[in-house]
């Protein structure tokens, strides 16, 4: 049965240009999912029929973004474009300086590098893989300082992204302010559901760092559905613009790393923002070894264009609004039909717990893994896993051993409709009802850096109870 405030809420667009999906026999899936070693980063998108895997540059773009693009400047140097980009960065998010990149990545190399001395911590609300890949590589040790339910998948908070202050307070105190090299907010937590952070815990993580001289920056893929949560959740905060509220986030940071592949619907770009003027000119140093010339950093004009009108246009509320109810009307589909879901539910994707759905397998059976697997082959929908195998090996070569165990299923922007949101639920739900038949599986190649990308598995083998 649908979800009553999500049929009040209606697409705010309609249709203009279509791209065929098809679906494959279940037979031909099974086949090209064991080619695929079991990793859906492996399938063939022409393979897919809905396509969770992400939500990153995988959004439809606007009629305006695609007008934009045709008076891309493509100059090599000073082009036009990114001064139309860098004028609505400083109106969107405030931060007067700017530096492009090809994508969230190439920022985070980029802040990490300026910032960073071999030996320096860096404190975060929970872990994200490109991230603290970056992190590591720079020589930075990474504290994970969240709120311990966030590690809960049923623990029902508003805020669950929080920052514990206590934590972080000690973590300061035990290495010491100098050997803090700054502190990482992410606002939501994609790892832990798309769990935000209120404004208030954001302001109170700022104050600490500003008594202790410690920078903070924010991890900006998804600011905008964090602004929107916070706008239905925080009650000093509740009903306010999306716009006021995400400059309210931004004014009390030192700067922004962002994927901008999220947020604002485009399907490739990234930046750092800042109103520090020494990161400014480091970090536009870098970009030129790293990602092409500082006004440019890795994108095309017509990139630059895109981006500039997407940033203006994911603030509007009505557009944030319906993304985060496309979201939800998902959720509670699956939880309708019994589905072990995190909740709160996030704003950008379903987290579906693979501990729950899969009790018979133990960790080392990577159920994550095989759930995102098993959901391909009965449905044809392609999900990705959020467990042990994206949380990767620590220095000493140990699986790191996350206590939750996720299959996300992630919204594209502005790309489904509610028949197929209603496909997936019906879907999974059945698989659900045969969950006890599902096996395990384990690894049969592991790259050494980011594995949960190229990682192939086979099937782990059967246990027979003694
Ligand atoms: O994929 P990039 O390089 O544009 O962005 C990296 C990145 C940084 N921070 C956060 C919170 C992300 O979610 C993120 C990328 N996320 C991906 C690709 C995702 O599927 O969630």
């Amino acid at each position: 049965m649908a979800t009553p405030s999500l049929r009040l809420l209606p697409e705010p667009y309609r249709i203009k240009m279509i791209e065929p999906i098809r679906i494959l026999p279940e037979a031909e899936r099974r086949k090209r999912l064991a080619d695929a070693g079991y990793n859906t980063f492996l399938l063939r998108s022409a393979d897919v029929y809905i396509d969770l895997l992400t939500d990153s540059g995988t959004n439809a773009m606007s009629a305006a973004q695609w007008g934009a693009m045709m008076i891309g400047d493509e100059a090599y140097a000073g082009s036009e474009s990114f001064e139309r980009l860098q004028s609505a960065i400083s109106d969107v998010y405030g931060f007067p300086y700017l530096v492009p990149t090809h994508q969230g990545r190439g920022a985070e190399n980029l802040l990490s590098k300026a910032w960073i001395k071999p030996g320096q911590s860096v404190a975060g609300n929970m872990y994200f893989t490109t991230t603290r890949a970056h992190i590591e590589l720079n020589g930075g040790i990474f504290h994970d300082v969240i709120v311990d339910e966030a590690h809960d998948p049923v623990a029902n908070l508003p805020f669950k992204g929080n920052v514990d202050l206590k934590k972080l307070e000690a973590l300061i105190k035990k290495v010491g302010r100098a050997a803090m090299a700054y502190v990482a907010v992410g606002a939501p937590v994609n790892l832990a559901g798309g769990q935000p952070v209120s404004l208030d815990n954001l302001r109170k993580v700022s104050a600490l760092c500003k008594a202790n001289e410690v920078r903070l920056v924010l991890d900006g893929a998804r600011l905008v559905e964090n602004a929107y949560m916070i706008s239905q959740r925080e009650p000093a905060q509740k009903g306010r613009p999306v716009a006021e509220i995400l400059k309210d986030m931004c004014a009390v940071v030192d700067a922004i790393a962002v994927s901008a592949k999220k947020d604002a619907y485009v399907n490739i770009g990234g930046f750092l923002a800042t109103r520090d003027k020494g990161l400014y000119d480091e970090a536009s140093n870098l970009c030129v070894l790293y990602e092409g010339l500082h006004t440019y950093g890795g994108m095309a004009g017509r990139d630059l264009e895109a981006l500039a009108v997407g940033v203006r246009e994911m603030v509007q509320d009505e557009w944030i609004a319906h993304r985060v109810a496309q979201v939800a009307y998902l959720g509670e589909r699956l939880a309708e039909g019994g589905v072990p879901i995190v909740r709160p539910i996030g704003g950008h994707a379903v987290f579906v717990d693979a501990r729950a759905f899969l009790p018979h397998l133990t960790q080392d059976d990577l159920p994550a893994q095989a759930l995102a697997a098993w959901i391909y082959q009965a449905t044809g929908v392609r999900a990705m896993e959020r467990g042990i195998v994206s949380a990767g090996r620590d220095e000493k070569g140990r699986n790191h051993r996350p206590s939750l165990e996720l299959v996300r299923l992630t919204m594209p922007r502005r790309a489904y409709t509610q028949t197929h949101l209603d496909y997936v639920a019906d879907g999974i739900t059945r698989l659900y009802e045969k969950r006890a038949t599902l096996p395990g599986l384990r690894f049969c190649y592991e790259p050494p850096r980011l594995r949960f990308f190229q990682s192939r598995f086979e099937l782990a083998p059967v246990k027979v109870n003694a």
